[in-house]
C-alpha cells in the first residue's frame, strides 16, 4: 500500500472570495494560533509551516489590469466580499470570479508542488472555493486519486444552476468540467478573445472519482446533477440508516469498484467542510444547517481514512471566526484542529 508521507505541508489560504461572510479568511488563522503544527508534531510528523499565503499580489495585479482604470483604487473595500470589487465585476451573478479562479490557480501550484515532493498537503480554509485548487493540485500529483468530500452541501452548482452566485457553492461542477458551465460563460463573454477566468481549471474529476458523505442542503438544481451524473453520495439519511462505519466503508467501496489493482487502494483526497459537523458541534462556520455529523461521526470518518493509508491531501474548510459567541468559536477551532489530528493518525488507544 501507499507508504504514509512523513511531511506534513500546512497551506494556510485566508480567503473569503467564494462568499459574502467576512471572517472565514481568519479561519487558517486561528487553527494555526491554537497549536496545530505543534499538535502534529507531537504525532511524529515533521511539519512545514512558512506562514499563510497572501493573496494581495493577486489583487493588484487583476485591479492593475483592470479595463475599468477610471474607477477609484479598491482600497478598504478590497476586503468586504459582499460587494464585488470594480476590478472583478460579476460574470452573469458569479461573484469575485477572477478572484477566486486565480487564488486558487496558485494554490493548485503549491499544493501540487507538496505533494510531487511526497509530503502530505494539508490545506487550511478559507471557503471551500479552494477547493479547486487543492484537487486539481493533488490530482496533478495522483492522477489516480479520488476524492471524498465531506459537506452539508454540495457545492456542485454550476454558472446555470447557481441562485447565489457564491462560487464556494461550485468548485466541484468546475472540477467536472460540467457542460453548465462552458453554456453560461459563452453566453456572457464580454469578448471573443478573452478567456473565462476558469480556463485553466482541467476537467480532472471524473464523477465515478467522488463520494459525498453528510448532504443535506442540495439545491435542486444539485439533486439533478447528482443524478444525472450518477455521482455516490451519502446524506445524513444514510447516515441514520447504516451508521457511519458502513457507510465510510461503502464510501471507499465505491472508490475502489473499478480500481484495476484491488490489492492497492486508490490515494484519497478529503475535503471536509466543518459545516458537515451539526452545528451544536461545530457552531462558527458561514451556513450551518441543523441535523449534522456527530463530534464522533466527523473524526470516525478522519479516523479510517487516515487507517487505509492513502490519504494524499487534506482541506479542513470554512471555520469562520468571527462568527458566533467566543465559546463557540473556540470550540469550532479546537474540532477542526482535531479532526486534522485524527485524519493524520491520532488514535484514541
Ligand atoms: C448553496 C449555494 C454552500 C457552503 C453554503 C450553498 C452552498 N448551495 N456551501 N455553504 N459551505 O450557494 O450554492
Ligand atoms: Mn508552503
Ligand atoms: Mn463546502
Ligand atoms: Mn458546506
Amino acid at each position: 500500500f501507499l507508504k504514509a508521507p512523513k511531511t506534513a505541508s500546512i497551506v494556510g489560504c485566508p480567503f473569503s472570495g467564494g462568499q459574502p461572510k467576512l471572517g472565514v479568511d481568519r479561519g487558517p488563522i486561528h487553527l494555526v494560533e491554537a497549536g496545530l503544527v505543534n499538535q502534529l508534531e507531537e504525532l511524529g510528523w515533521n511539519v512545514k509551516f512558512d506562514g499563510h499565503h497572501q493573496f494581495e499580489d493577486i489583487k493588484f495585479t487583476l485591479s492593475s489590469s483592470s479595463v475599468d482604470s477610471a474607477a477609484p483604487t479598491a482600497s478598504s473595500a478590497d476586503n468586504d466580499t459582499s460587494t464585488s470589487n470594480h476590478w472583478d465585476p460579476p460574470i452573469g451573478i458569479l461573484k469575485n470570479p477572477r478572484l477566486v479562479s486565480r487564488v486558487c490557480e496558485e494554490v493548485a501550484k503549491v499544493v501540487s508542488g507538496h505533494a510531487k515532493k511526497g509530503e502530505l498537503p494539508v490545506t487550511l480554509g478559507g471557503d471551500h472555493s479552494l477547493a479547486m485548487g487543492t484537487i486539481s493540485g493533488t490530482l496533478d500529483a495522483h492522477p489516480e486519486a479520488g476524492v471524498i468530500w465531506v459537506d452539508a452541501h454540495a457545492d456542485i452548482n454550476t454558472a446555470a444552476t447557481t441562485e447565489s452566485g457564491n462560487i464556494h457553492g461550485m468548485p466541484v461542477s468546475f472540477l467536472m468540467g460540467l457542460d453548465g458551465n462552458q453554456q453560461a460563460f459563452s453566453n456572457f463573454n464580454p469578448s471573443p478573445s478573452s478567456q473565462t477566468p476558469f480556463a485553466w481549471i482541467k476537467p480532472v474529476l471524473k464523477p465515478s472519482s467522488i463520494v459525498y458523505i453528510g448532504l443535506r442542503d442540495v439545491d435542486a438544481g444539485e439533486k439533478k446533477i447528482l443524478k444525472q451524473n450518477g455521482i455516490k453520495a451519502f446524506s445524513m439519511h444514510d447516515v441514520d440508516r447504516y451508521g457511519i462505519g458502513k457507510v465510510v466503508e461503502m464510501a471507499l467501496d465505491h472508490l475502489n469498484a473499478n480500481n484495476a489493482n484491488p490489492d492497492k487502494l486508490r490515494p484519497i483526497h478529503l475535503s471536509f467542510d466543518v459545516d458537515a459537523l451539526d452545528p451544536s458541534v461545530a457552531p462558527s462556520t458561514g451556513t450551518p444547517v441543523r441535523g449534522g455529523l456527530t463530534f464522533r461521526e466527523g473524526h470516525y470518518i478522519c479516523e479510517r481514512i487516515w487507517e487505509t493509508g492513502a490519504l494524499v491531501g487534506l482541506d479542513l474548510m470554512e471555520v469562520n471566526p468571527s462568527l458566533e459567541d467566543d465559546i463557540s468559536v473556540r470550540q469550532t477551532v479546537a474540532v477542526g484542529c482535531s479532526l486534522v489530528r485524527s485524519a493524520l493518525g491520532e488514535t484514541l488507544l
